[in-house]
């Protein structure tokens, strides 16, 4: 696949219908990509041609439909296979997003191998979905969860994390990027010495997917979660990625169709990885347009699309610094496209509101991250977050609006 030098933003954005238009009479500014991306032309004609020529079930029929629907659905599993650079495809499973791939782990891994007293390390950062998996298996399992602390920076201290680390520790499982401050954390350290303590570690790649580089491999990590409308899919998709050997030790976590090899009163017996995991007929539809959104993302490169949002980060925070009242609340040294803040004075429903009537959307709260916020000693913040279709004037025009609201409503 070619890399695009420099991005284009312009013709980027004809590739987004959604984004052509006015919200409350104003050209829509969307800052929300963190919560779900919007999606390019090819993604919706992949749901369309799919709907339109190939539907049937898959793995089910010999028909020409079933072959066709059975042969695009693997594809895109050997497309995910090589998105984060998995050895084989068998060992990406798909899910309905980051939350299900979580919980798939806790339950026919963690409950699996956890036993009372062992323990789960956690960090302050995490996002409910990596959080309240854990807590369930670990309640029923009398495991102890241990949680690594966050500095007033919003980076992992690692110190603390090394201290929490023994032979009690079961299994790690981290954010690679957090959703609610943008840093990017260290997970080949952490992963390094996850392992070093006998530990396996499961990666919450979520908000890591849109923006960076992942190789599995590179990283030993021994799952990795991700949803597709993040990244520019669909929603209602996203994958587990496992070391073979784990899944195959691992139990079903659901059972029914598909997951099987032979079914009797008697006994049943299962299938092979990856099917063992997918019980059911799986999302056909949006995985196949999530190989459009995989294709979409490798077009541009992520070197490309990290210079690009880089800029748009550096831009908006300086622009941002300038404002009075201007809290950053995540100021870590490496961090991705992702600005949380508060302004002295104004609540952050408020501000988030103001910004929609001036046709910015940008997410406002705890972000599924209350712990985070009870660190920080917050009820939540603002969210901006960039994508690779938003552009230098959309920084502006935000920051415009935000000094003219502050000297409006503001102290
Ligand atoms: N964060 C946000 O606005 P799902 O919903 O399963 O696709 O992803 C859950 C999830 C897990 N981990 C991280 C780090 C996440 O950011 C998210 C989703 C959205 O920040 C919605 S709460």
């Amino acid at each position: 696949m070619t890399q695009v030098a420099a991005l284009d933003v312009s013709t980027i954005r004809k590739e987004f219908p959604i984004l052509n238009q006015e919200v409350n009479g104003y050209p829509l500014v969307y800052f929300d990509n963190a919560a779900s991306s919007q999606k390019p032309k090819s993604v919706i004609q992949a749901l369309v041609d799919y709907y339109s020529k190939d539907h049937s079930n898959i793995h089910r029929g010999l028909h020409t439909l079933a072959e066709r629907a059975t042969s695009g659905y693997e594809q895109v599993r050997k497309m995910a296979q090589t998105f984060v650079n998995a050895d084989e495809p068998e060992e990406i499973i798909f899910t309905r997003g980051t939350t299900e791939s979580i919980n798939l782990v806790a339950q026919a891994y963690g409950r699996k191998v956890l036993e009372e007293g062992d323990e789960i390390i956690l960090s302050e950062m995490e996002h409910h979905s990596n959080i309240v998996p854990w807590q369930m298996v670990a309640e029923e399992k009398g495991a102890i969860i241990k949680v690594i602390p966050v500095s007033n920076f919003g980076e992992l201290i690692l110190e603390e994390y090394e201290n929490l680390l023994s032979e009690k520790t079961k299994i790690v499982a981290l954010n690679y990027i957090s959703n609610s401050l943008g840093t990017i954390n260290s997970v080949q350290e952490i992963i390094e010495k996850a392992h070093h303590a006998g530990a396996k570690i499961l990666i919450d790649a979520a908000q890591a997917a849109p923006h960076l580089k992942i190789d599995v491999q590179e990283l030993e990590a021994d799952f990795l979660a991700l949803s597709s409308h993040k990244m520019y899919g669909p929603t209602g998709v996203g994958i587990l990625y496992g070391k073979r050997e784990l899944l195959e030790y691992m139990d079903p976590y659901q059972g029914g169709g598909e997951m099987i090899k032979e079914v009797h009163f008697s006994g049943t017996t299962y299938n092979d990885i990856p099917y063992k995991f997918e019980a059911g007929t799986p999302n056909i539809a949006d995985v196949i347009a999530f190989g459009a959104a995989i294709d979409f993302v490798e077009r541009i490169g992520h070197d490309t699309i990290q210079t690009h949002e880089k800029e748009l980060l550096e831009k908006a925070m300086e622009g941002l610094n300038q404002i009075e009242g201007f809290e950053p609340v995540g100021v870590a040294k490496n961090k991705a496209s992702v600005i949380s803040f508060n302004i002295n004075g104004i609540h952050s429903y408020d501000l988030g509101m103001w910004l929609d009537a001036r046709g910015i959307a940008v997410r406002t709260g705890h972000h599924c991250t209350q712990p985070l916020m009870d660190r920080m000693g917050l009820e939540g913040t603002i969210r901006a977050s960039f994508a690779v279709y938003n552009s230098p004037e959309e920084i502006d025009s935000f920051v415009d609006s935000l000094s003219q609201i502050i000297k409006k409503f503001g102290k």
